[in-house]
């Protein structure tokens, strides 16, 4: 007996994470200036590059984008407002508007068994 299979060939289309505002987002050269005006955007590597996430509802307090929870290793505030940015560290990272970080790497995490903040925010405040 045989027994005929008729596979349809599944189209794998591979829907490309839509990564919201890094329109150049893979360049070796990402900057600060692919984060819009009045957004606060966080990234998976240092120097603005991997997957991102960002906020731009106005004040608030966020929680990071479950594609870099545990994973922010650069942020660039762009927002007219302060931010805060929290974590398990002790005490929090203040972003005035119109700054940057490149590497989370180079802030010391305090009060933890982690040595940086590399990694390690989870939420932050726009006010
Ligand atoms: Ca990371």
């Amino acid at each position: 007996m045989r027994i005929r299979q008729v596979l349809s060939a599944a189209a794998l289309s591979v829907a490309m994470a839509a990564t919201f505002v890094i329109g150049s987002s893979g360049t070796a050269s990402a900057a600060p200036a692919d984060c819009k005006s009045g957004w606060v955007c966080l990234w998976d590597f240092p120097g603005y590059e991997g997957a991102a996430w960002s906020a731009a509802s106005g004040p608030g307090f966020y929680s990071v984008g479950s594609n870099v929870q545990g994973k922010v290793s650069s942020v660039w505030n762009n927002s007219g407002y302060s931010v805060n940015l929290y974590s398990e560290c002790d005490g929090w990272i203040v972003l005035p508007a119109g700054s940057y970080i490149s590497d989370l790497s180079t802030w010391n995490c305090a009060g933890t068994t982690f040595n940086t903040w590399n990694n390690r925010t989870d939420s932050l405040d726009v006010y």
